[in-house]
């Protein structure tokens, strides 16, 4: 059976040759326009980046290479007895464009345990930290301090030839997912569990050894970190996290400098902290109001005053979505299944019956629903992760799989430098007067 690796090559080269034709034959083609408002707005829906391994539906959600997350729970393959998906599927999935065969996720599990040694340097500087430092903070110091170690750096600086700089940032990409789960969980039982480390399980799929080193021995909590790695994995290619790996990986960055930056991307309260915020504004509302469950009306008046004092309400919203993220709704269906009756995943539903009304009456946001934050952090809770500070590391764990897939692709493409124009208000007033007539256009 030839490796992930050859799979790849095998798949993607040919592809990188058929994009150049494409490129040469159409690619003049126009596929937008911008206009002011959205120089100024984040560039929203500006079609302008390729990404190859997920695309989202502003309505149906997101698609791993054409597969929705109904669709991914049923056909990925699962561990032994298990009902979720394993995130090691999704990660072949991503890379190669196919679905993969028991044995396929299997060798990629094998293969990940056997990278999965981080070097002791990285402890060290991990336990040099006050260990207040935030969870995300150390975690992007984690994967910084293992840079030293980029087959990618040295290939370059070795002056190998960039259409073969694909295969070393493809060695670190394995690697650093590999190794991630080790520095999570160490800064996890380091930072809250008095440093009782657990060493892996290599026996164990990716998710499970995870969950295995967080300390956690409940069945249910592993068939959580399945699902919750799978599904937090990608989310197309201009999310701030995945956005900013690709750009850092464009000036041929390795995949250690440039995953940092996405995760430095996450660690915002707009993007992945929002998990982490959830459960703090729930736990606040709890406790301003003094009741353990809140009616619909108390939850209803706490979210009015949220938007009154000029915050958001973490958890709802988004960029691009218009309809209840399908992350939100598999974990739902997930807590139906696994625990229906637990009571902050009941003031979770209860939010969600509230809140779309709230916010649409603002007349202002163009996305009352929930998106995948509002829902994760009261499945952790109910297992017994109540430090709600670390909830990002776990996205950021999953993120790896679908940004650094991207980035192997990237290099596979040869793509450059990424560097669009910007321009200054006074640009943009010469733009609208020359637009009107009245003037030249200069830079
Ligand atoms: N609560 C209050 N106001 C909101 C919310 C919300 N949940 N969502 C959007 N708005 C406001 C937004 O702040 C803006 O106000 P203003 O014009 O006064 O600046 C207005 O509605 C229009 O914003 P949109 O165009 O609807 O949203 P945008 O695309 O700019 O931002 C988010 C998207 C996700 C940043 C925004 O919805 C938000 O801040 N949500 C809460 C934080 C959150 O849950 N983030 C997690 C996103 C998912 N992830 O994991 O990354
Ligand atoms: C994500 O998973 O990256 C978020 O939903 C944010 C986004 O897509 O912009």
């Amino acid at each position: 059976m030839s490796t992930l690796k050859e799979k790849f090559q095998e798949k993607a080269e040919p592809q990188a040759a058929k994009i150049k034709e494409m490129l040469k034959e159409s690619g003049d083609l126009i596929v937008g326009q911008v206009n002011i408002a959205q120089m100024y707005g984040g560039m929203r829906g500006v079609r302008a980046l390729v990404t190859e391994t997920s695309s989202l539906d502003p309505e149906r959600g997101i698609r791993f290479r054409g597969y929705p997350i109904p669709e991914l729970k049923e056909k990925l393959p699962k561990a032994e007895g298990g009902v979720e998906p394993l995130p090691e599927g999704l990660l072949y999935l991503m890379l190669i464009g196919e679905l993969p065969t028991d044995e396929d996720v299997k060798a990629i599990s094998q293969d990940l345990a056997a990278r999965s040694d981080v070097p002791d340097n990285v402890f060290k500087v991990l336990d040099a930290l006050p260990v207040e430092t935030h969870p995300m903070t150390q975690f992007s110091i984690g994967v910084m301090a293992m840079q030293s170690d980029s087959l990618f750096a040295k290939a370059y600086r070795e002056g190998v030839h960039k259409s073969k700089l694909w295969d070393s940032m493809f060695e670190d990409s394995m690697n650093l997912i590999a190794r991630l789960p080790r520095i999570a969980a160490y800064i996890y039982n380091r930072k809250y569990r008095d440093n009782k480390q657990v060493e892996p399980d290599k026996s164990l799929d990716w998710a499970a050894n995870f969950a295995h080193m967080l300390g956690f021995k409940d069945d249910g909590f592993k068939k959580l970190m399945r699902l919750y790695l799978t599904i937090h994995a990608d989310h197309e290619g201009g999310n701030v996290s995945a956005h900013s790996t690709h750009l850092v990986g464009s000036a041929l960055s390795d995949a250690y400098l440039s995953f940092a930056a996405g995760l430095n991307g996450l660690a915002g309260p707009l993007h992945g902290l929002a998990n982490q915020e959830v459960i703090r504004w729930v736990l606040n509302m709890r406790e301003e109001l003094g009741v353990k469950v809140p009616s619909k009306e108390q939850i209803s008046e706490y979210v009015k005053k949220t938007l009154n004092s000029g915050k958001v309400v973490p958890g709802y919203g988004h960029a691009v979505l218009r309809q209840t993220d399908p992350r939100f709704t598999a974990q739902m269906e997930f807590a139906k299944e696994n625990l229906p009756d637990d009571e902050l995943v009941n003031i979770i539903w209860n939010i969600y019956d509230v809140v779309p009304d709230i916010l649409e009456s603002l007349g202002k946001v163009k996305n009352p629903w929930p998106n995948v934050d509002a829902h994760s952090g009261a499945l952790l809770l109910h297992y017994g992760m109540k430090e709600y500070d670390f909830y990002t590391v776990l996205f950021g764990v999953s993120r790896a799989l679908g940004v650094l897939a991207s980035l192997c692709w990237d290099r596979m493409l040869g793509l450059p430098i990424e560097r669009p124009k910007s321009t200054t208000t006074k640009w943009v007033k010469h733009f609208i007067e020359e637009t009107k007539g009245d003037t030249e256009l200069t830079d």
